[in-house]
């Protein structure tokens, strides 16, 4: 049993899982429309996983007698002003769902939750890679610079991750 207090803050959680969903989505849309296709495929995939991260909480709150609630989604952007601004965003956005599930677990300590705790462990470990991603991202994109085929290129390196990240999360499931 896990209390109010505690309920309301994973639901806060929910929110904010769900809100990276759409927003990666609608990213992915803008992609698609720029004929980024790498990208838009990389940010499909972030869409589906942030999804899987926001239900990972549903299952979680029931699993401890509480109730997991289905949030209001706010609009999320639909036009973006480059590539870059767009990761910049993304790594924004993560680090902000980094801090709030660092709160959670400051909540936990607070309220003695042993059980939340061990379960948000996972979430720390996820945020940490998910920055380094975006980091490395941003990086790869300054390395490419500003030229006249660097959209190529950066969509071609993006493309790239994405496999990569596929066959790593294809590993996990099978281990
Ligand atoms: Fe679930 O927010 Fe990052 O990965």
């Amino acid at each position: 049993m896990i209390s109010k207090t505690m309920e309301s803050a994973l639901n806060k959680q929910i929110e904010l899982e769900a809100y990276a969903s759409f927003l990666y989505l609608s990213m992915a849309s803008w992609c698609d429309k720029e004929g980024l296709n790498g990208c838009a495929a990389f940010m499909h995939r972030q869409s589906d996983e942030e999804r899987q991260h926001m239900l990972k909480i549903y299952h979680y709150i029931s699993e401890v007698n509480g109730h997991g609630l289905t949030p209001a989604i706010a609009q999320p952007p639909h036009e973006f002003e480059s590539i870059n601004k767009m990761f910049e965003q993304v790594y924004l956005h993560e680090q902000k769902v980094t801090k709030s599930i660092h709160s959670l677990v400051e909540l936990s300590n607070k309220e003695d939750d042993y059980t939340t705790l061990n379960f948000l462990q996972w979430y720390i470990t996820e945020q940490r890679e998910e920055e380094a991603l975006m980091r490395s991202i941003l990086d790869k994109i300054k390395l490419i610079g500003t030229g006249p085929m660097s959209l190529y290129y950066i969509d071609n390196e993006i493309q790239k991750i994405n496999k990569a990240e596929m066959t790593a999360e294809e590993v996990e499931k099978e281990a």
